[in-house]
């Protein structure tokens, strides 16, 4: 039998650009694209989902036989802490929602994105060791460290094959992040390339772990074409790219783009910020699954500047 994948929140800003990379894999009619809202340019299978509702899931899975799902829905840390009840009802009862159908119709394999918002301030901030106790302080965190302990209860109890990273900040071209922390390195990109300065809402030293698109697209689709005996983390893995403060961001904006100038005006991000590593270490992943990022701070910048001028040509825009 075809593999069938099932996606949710394909419209964010990983979830869409991994629905294309997987229409692309698997092919376009074995893609089923769900979101709560519509993207009227997409292009494929798309169903509403409200994954709240276990029923719509589970209508859903039966419906187009589903034999893989990708749990990309989620309110991510910034915007998780306007409402945080909602924000747990959303990231946590949803996956459980998932998990539960999962078991229920024998779904192969289950992808749940978790992030470096796991940590807490107690955890060293360097090079942060993968199995290091968690003690996050944003509900967001909260959710997501809760997540990859059920997703982990269901691989022990059920046998059920989750799979989950843990990613830094992604930076991409193709869509827009909302309500994160890490956001502003996209921001900062999308306003040198029109002109303009950026106002940064985080100070100029605060160093996080980000990784481009391109890498964490292909993280997650070798972790999901491991060898099941390859993967020995049920929780999640830790995948390091780069790390970088925004004065550094700046640095390399403005070597392609000279005039391109940033102001630090800090808000209630950087408290987050604060929370997180600077910077997280990935061994894990190297030795079970040969991970290894590709790109750097430098190759991203080129990379980003080029299809962003693209993407803001008149005839484009
Ligand atoms: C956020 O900033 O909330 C996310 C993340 C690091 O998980 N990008």
């Amino acid at each position: 039998m075809k593999d069938k994948i099932l996606i949710t929140g394909a419209n964010g800003q990983l979830g869409s650009v991994l629905t294309k990379k997987l229409q692309d894999t698997y092919g376009i009619t074995n893609v089923i694209a769900t979101d709560i809202k519509l993207n009227a340019n997409f292009k494929g299978t798309f169903e509403f989902l409200d994954t709240t509702d276990y029923n719509s899931i589970a209508t859903i899975i039966k419906e187009h036989n589903i034999t893989e799902i990708y749990h990309m829905a989620a309110i991510l840390s910034a915007k998780g802490e306007t409402n945080p009840l909602h924000t747990w009802n959303i990231n946590n009862n949803t996956f459980l929602n998932i998990l539960e159908a999962a078991r229920l119709f024998g779904i192969k394999k289950v992808f749940y994105p978790s992030s470096i918002a796991v940590y807490g301030k107690n955890a060293p901030k360097n090079e942060t060791p993968q199995d290091f106790f968690l003690t996050p302080t944003t509900v967001y965190g909260m959710s997501k460290a809760a997540g990859e302990h059920w997703a982990n209860y269901y691989f022990l109890k059920y046998n059920l094959d989750v799979r989950s990273l843990r990613y830094p900040g992604v930076i991409g071209y193709q869509t827009s992040p909302g309500g994160g922390t890490t956001d502003y390195a996209v921001d900062a990109y999308h306003y040198a390339i029109k002109g303009e300065n950026y106002t940064c809402f985080l100070n100029e030293t605060s160093v996080l772990p980000m990784i481009y698109m391109d890498d964490a697209i292909r993280a997650t689709l070798e972790l999901m074409n491991a060898s099941k005996a390859q993967i020995k983390t049920r929780t999640s893995y830790n995948i390091a790219s780069m790390s970088f403060n925004p004065k550094a961001l700046e640095h390399a904006i403005c070597e392609l783009i000279p005039h391109f100038k940033m102001i630090y005006k800090p808000d209630f991000r950087q408290d987050i910020a604060d929370s997180w590593p600077n910077s997280i270490n990935d061994n894990e992943a190297r030795t079970d699954w040969n991970w290894q990022p590709k790109y750097d701070l430098k190759a991203m910048t080129v990379d980003m500047i080029k299809n962003l001028k693209e993407t803001y040509k008149p005839e484009n825009a």
